[in-house]
Formats: C-alpha cells, structure tokens, sequence
C-alpha cells in the first residue's frame, strides 16, 4: 500500500539503499561520474522502484528527510572511494521538485558536502525541467544559491518540459541530460534523431554539456557518437549496481 506510515517506518528502519549508475564519455569511454538511484529494499515487497514511492514522500513532505539522507549517503560514498585511491568522478544526485522549492535544500547539501569532505564541484545535482519552470524567477535564484555553494546543476528529462529557450541561457547549469524518451527509437524515428541533434546543438550553442539516457542498444550508442554527443548513460553501459559493484567497475577504468 506504500502509505506514509510505512515510508516513515522504512526511513526510520533504514530500509533504503543508493545504487550507481556509469556516466561516460562517447569517445573514450572514460566513466567521469555516476548517478546515484534510490530503491527501497522493502522486507516483504523486496525491491521498489522510486517511481512508485517518490510521489508519497513529496506529497507527504517526506522527502526533505529522505532527500538529506540521499545527499549524505552520495556524497559520503564518493568520498569514500576517493579514499580508496579510485578515481574521482562526479557523483550527480536527483533532486525532486519539492525538494527543489524548500528552503532548507541548500542547507542540506553543505551538511553533506561537510560531513563527507566531498568537494563541492564534484557533487552534481539534478533538477527536472519541469520543477524549474514553475517559477523560473524562484528557480533561478534558487540554483544561483546552490552554485554558490560550489556545486554543479544539470537539467534531467530534458526535452519534456517545455524550457523556454531564452530563459535557459540564464540558467547557471552545466549539463542537458537528453531524456530518455528521444532516445528510445534512435536510429529508426527520424522525428527523435532530429529533436536529438537538436538538443545537442543547442547544448553546444550555449556552451552546456549534453549528456544521452536510455542509452540501451549498440545502434543508438554509435548514432548518438556520429551525431557528436559529449556523454551517455543506459543499460547497455551499465546497470544502477551497489557501491561495491561500481568501485570494481571504477578501478577497471583508469
Ligand atoms: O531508477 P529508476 O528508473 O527506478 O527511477 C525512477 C524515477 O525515480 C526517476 O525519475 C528517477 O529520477 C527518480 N529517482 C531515482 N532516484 C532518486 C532520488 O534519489 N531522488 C529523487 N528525487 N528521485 C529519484
Ligand atoms: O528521471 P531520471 O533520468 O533520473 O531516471 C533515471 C532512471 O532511468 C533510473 O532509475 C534508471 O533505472 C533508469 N534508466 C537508466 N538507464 C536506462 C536505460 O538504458 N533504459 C531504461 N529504460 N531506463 C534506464
Ligand atoms: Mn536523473
Ligand atoms: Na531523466
């Protein structure tokens, strides 16, 4: 039933765990970060996909909680492997719209930072498209304070919500993740191909970083290098895995 008395439990029970997934980039290969996914590792139901549970906790203001308990738990992990002699990649970190529009974000993420001794430029936050046009004046101050903080922003979904081209010049992030979406019927829908190259020329016209999710076949992986994308993600990359699993894949990787 996922209602708000198990979530508060399952947080309380610590029953939630960060899987990562390799960011790398086209040309080389090279992992430069990971991002982090949140699961809850239910005692009955076993693994939930945040999809269905991330909407509770905004509802139910349960993700500032679960949000800072996120922001640690990455942070800390990338510092961690750093501290194993690993090489330091960017660690990106989803954060919901709700999470976006409170106040103590900002706070939130310079506990983590501190707590972990991450460096600030190495920790990436992920903000929705949508969750910055709701109030692009609010957004934009907002973001400006995270920057502040020393921290990277990236625009997730990318291509699903409406960004005005004009307002997006303003924004101070540093990368366009292509969402997903326009990228699942590479290289056969002409009309995805195009709003793709699209989004990467636009990436390049304002000096962003782009980035492709979903990436899960060898034919959209060669298309989107032909077509001169920075960076990819997806399942033909790698999988979310646990920590463990990543700091293996990591240390194959210099
Ligand atoms: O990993 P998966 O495909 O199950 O994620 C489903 C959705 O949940 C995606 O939209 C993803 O951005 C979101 N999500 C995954 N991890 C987090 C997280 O740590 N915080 C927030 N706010 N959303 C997350
Ligand atoms: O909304 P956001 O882009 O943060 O969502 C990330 C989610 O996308 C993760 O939960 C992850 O499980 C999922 N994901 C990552 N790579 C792939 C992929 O290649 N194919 C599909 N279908 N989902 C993916
Ligand atoms: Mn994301
Ligand atoms: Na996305």
């Amino acid at each position: 039933l996922r209602n708000i008395e198990e979530l508060r439990q399952a947080i309380a029970q610590q029953q939630f765990q960060l899987e990562y997934q390799p960011l790398i980039e086209l040309e080389t290969g090279h992992i430069f970060g990971v991002e982090a996914l949140l699961r809850w590792m239910h005692p009955v139901r076993g693994r939930i996909s945040p999809a269905d549970f991330i909407p509770l906790a905004e509802e139910t203001g349960l993700i500032v909680p679960l949000g800072a308990w996120i922001l640690q738990t990455a942070c800390a992990q990338a510092a961690a492997w750093s501290a194993k002699g690993l090489p330091p990649v960017t660690m990106a970190v989803n954060v919901s719209a709700r999470q976006f529009r409170e106040k103590g974000l900002q706070a939130d993420v310079a506990a983590a930072l501190a707590s972990s001794g991450l460096p600030a430029e190495r920790l990436e936050l992920e903000l929705t498209e949508s969750a910055i046009m709701e109030d692009v004046g609010a957004a934009t101050a907002t973001m400006n304070a995270l920057r502040g903080l020393g921290v990277h922003l990236a625009i997730d979904d990318f291509g699903t919500g409406y960004s005005s081209l004009s307002v997006l010049k303003t924004f101070p992030v540093r990368r366009l993740k292509i969402d997903r979406s326009f990228v699942h019927d590479i290289p056969a829908d002409q009309d995805d191909i195009a709003i793709t190259a699209a989004i990467i020329s636009l990436a390049r016209t304002l000096h962003l970083e782009v980035i492709a999710e979903g990436v899960e076949t060898q034919a959209q992986f060669m298309m989107l290098k032909q077509m001169g994308c920075m960076a990819a993600q997806g399942f033909l990359i790698g999988r979310p895995m646990a920590a463990a699993a990543m700091a293996e894949r990591l240390a194959c990787d210099h």
